[in-house]
């Protein structure tokens, strides 16, 4: 074993489903490219991987919506998300994905090799069914209420709004998003990675990475210290989409697309790396780090460490730096209502401008909490930052210098404190952004960085060498070094941040790209040097550029109100199906809520035969004081149902609006109690 440190750090695999937008970003790929970046460029030995995730019910229902086979779905979108990245200078040392013959292979023999050890529970349990379209339910399939939050359309594998991983049978209403039915519960068998009897194991393993971001351990530790702690889980499901289950009597069934995708991370290392691979996963000087959004920490943190612990031959994560969500214009991102800057749309629309969105999103990551993303926040940065700070400090040094020296540095004399100054900030400014990176504050390096850019800037406004130049040559000379240093290390450290540009600049100062450690200022542009006279690094972003960006939201915005909100309707029923309810007037005559809900009030409703009690899921949008003497109507043949320890008898109808608001449904005119309604 050889002792020097390694690095294998992967991005979250993106569901093969749809393009990449800038929440993706900003949530793993961009931090994690400036983090190998830097690495690399500080003679680390590193591997960056990632691939496209191509199976699980995400690839299904995206089939299923655009009318063709999944294979095409993948096959598409891996290609669009592969070459996007590539554009926009995310590195990956390899870009795989779960569909090739090497991943499945390697899934199928983790998969045996638990399955050998006994490490899986093999359980007959009963699981949602669709009956309508004859096919169990899981994860994606299926939708209804979390738990956690209340957000209506949540799957069944995970909440999108909260990010609390789920199960099918956590969901308040679950219906099916094959058919909208009611599902029905039916016994299938499947094998579960028993989390219950390993989350001794588990907590240690976290509690003993308290190092890891508030965020990530904060959500483990309440996943850990949950009620009920940790539960069995299931590692396949019942689809015809997938790795098959590699055992006899299996048919029908595949590995659970959480179980298969991160081993992708190991299919993809093998894929570049043939034998060396088992270097970057098995040996302790490894240090294994999962770039992700916070929706991904259960699955990298828990269980897929509880995997990597039973199989036993593996390193386990040291580091999972997650994101919070980024927002666009103040509203969630969302795919489906095309409220989202696509990667490949903007790299059409911004041609050659990769480093101004890579700016944005890194000075606006949402690293603690969620953020947002304007178009004028966009614009402002470019223009005001990029152009007016950076690029001008740039290109004021390269313009002069080819002025007064014709591109060659010129010796200095001697030294102010101003030129001290901030020659001591060029020296120490790696030092600190190295810090900040290594602690996954990409924002706070940024800033660093920048401060530099800043003082450069503030420098000449204040030494006015073009004033000098008239009457003190040494002056001008000293000047003009010192801020060429400044340029020189921005270049340098700007790798990570902003590698086209980064990469420009050095070639205009004719330097090689070094390791930060050897960055010290009198070495890299020595007097003599001759640089070129250059081009502008930054381009304006001008209003109707925004203007163009704005519209196309507005569009997406546009169809979303336009569509319809109302629920589709039910199927056809015969009349006497109609006839058999039994709907009348009544009165509320009193209404409290129902003790420790916040959802239901008590009613006491006078339907003209007698008076009824009747729980309704309405304390939300009435007080109970207000609703006394309304008259409503009441679905009074309803089977009785004990809610919360109170006997309901019948149902006060409610009308809903697409946003779940409840408004009552009233005779237009006062009836008495009792009035039969047809
Ligand atoms: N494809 C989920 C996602 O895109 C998933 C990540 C897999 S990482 C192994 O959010
Ligand atoms: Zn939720």
């Amino acid at each position: 074993m050889s002792s020097t440190k390694r690095y294998t750090v992967t991005a979250a695999l993106p569901y093969a489903n749809g393009p990449v937008h800038i929440g993706h970003l900003a949530g793993c790929y961009l931090p994690a490219d400036i983090y190998v970046r830097y690495l690399r460029q500080n003679g680390k030995d590193v591997k960056f991987i990632c691939g496209s995730d191509e199976h699980g019910v995400a690839i299904i229902m995206k089939a299923k919506a655009e009318g063709v086979s999944p294979r095409e779905i993948v096959d598409k979108y891996h290609g669009i998300m592969k070459s996007a990245f590539k554009e926009f200078g995310i590195s990956f040392d390899v870009y795989s994905r779960t569909s090739k013959e090497i991943h499945h292979q390697t899934a199928s023999d983790f998969f045996l090799n638990l399955y050998e050890k006994g490490s899986f529970e093999e359980k007959e349990t009963a699981q949602y069914y669709d009956p309508e379209a004859k096919q169990f339910l899981a994860d994606r399939y299926i939708e209804g209420t979390c738990p956690n939050c209340g957000f209506e359309n949540a799957y069944g594998d995970q909440c999108e709004n909260c990010g609390t991983s789920l199960s099918p049978m956590d969901l308040k209403n679950p219906r099916s998003r094959l058919s909208g039915a009611q599902p029905i519960l039916k016994k299938t068998t499947h094998w579960f990675l028993p989390l219950d009897h390993l989350s001794e194991k588990i907590k240690a393993y976290i509690q003993d990475h308290k190092d890891w971001k508030p965020n990530v351990y904060g959500q483990c530790m309440s996943w850990l210290d949950d009620a009920g702690g940790l539960q069995a889980r299931s590692m396949t499901r019942d689809l015809d989409w997938g790795i098959k289950v590699p055992l006899k009597d299996a048919d029908g069934k595949v590995l659970y697309v959480w179980f298969d995708a991160p081993i992708g991370y190991i299919s993809a290392t093998k894929e570049l790396l043939g034998e060396d691979w088992e270097k970057y996963w098995k040996e302790e000087n490894t240090e294994l780090i999962h770039f992700i959004g916070k929706d991904n920490i259960v699955f990298h943190c828990i269980i897929f460490p509880a995997m990597l612990m039973e199989h036993g031959a593996f390193i386990l994560p040291t580091q999972v730096p997650a994101n919070e969500f980024l927002n666009l214009e103040g509203k969630k991102i969302s795919t489906s209502r095309n409220w989202a800057v696509w990667l490949h749309e903007y790299l059409g629309d911004f041609k050659g401008k990769q480093d101004a969105l890579r700016y944005t999103l890194c000075a606006n990551a949402p690293e603690t909490k969620d953020n947002d993303f304007t178009w004028k926040d966009f614009q402002a940065r470019n223009n005001n930052e990029l152009v007016a700070i950076f690029g001008n400090l740039v290109n004021r040094v390269l313009v002069l210098m080819q002025k007064y020296y014709g591109g060659e540095i010129p010796k200095p004399q001697a030294l102010t404190a101003a030129d001290k100054a901030l020659l001591e900030m060029v020296e120490s400014m790696p030092g600190q952004v190295g810090t900040s990176l290594e602690r996954f504050r990409f924002r706070e390096a940024l800033t660093t960085y920048m401060r530099l850019a800043r003082a450069g800037n503030k420098y000449l406004a204040e030494e006015e060498p073009w004033k000098k130049v008239k009457t003190d040559a040494d002056r001008t000379a000293t000047i003009m070094y010192v801020a060429a240093q400044a340029v020189a290390q921005l270049a340098h450290v700007g790798e990570p941040f902003l590698p086209f540009t980064a990469s420009k600049l050095r070639a205009f100062l004719g330097l090689e790209l070094k390791d930060w450690s050897s960055l010290s200022v009198r070495e890299f542009l020595l007097p003599g040097a001759k640089i070129e006279k250059g081009a502008l690094l930054f381009e304006k972003v001008e209003n109707d550029a925004v203007e163009a960006q704005l519209q196309k939201l507005e569009k997406s915005r546009a169809l979303e109100n336009t569509q319809p909100k109302v629920p589709s309707l039910k199927e056809e029923i015969p009349f006497e199906a109609f006839t058999k309810t039994d709907i009348r007037v009544g009165t509320i005559l009193e209404a409290q809520a129902v003790p420790k809900t916040d959802k239901l009030l008590q009613l006491l409703v006078d339907i003209g035969i007698e008076k009824r009690t009747v729980v309704s899921g309405i304390a939300g949008h009435y007080a109970p004081e207000d609703i006394i003497g309304l008259q409503v109507l009441v679905l009074t043949n309803l089977a009785p149902r004990k809610i919360r320890g109170v006997e309901s008898k019948g149902m006060v109808l409610m009308a809903e609006d697409a946003e779940g608001r409840l408004v009552f449904t009233q005779p237009s005119a006062r009836m008495a109690n009792g009035s039969a309604v047809r």
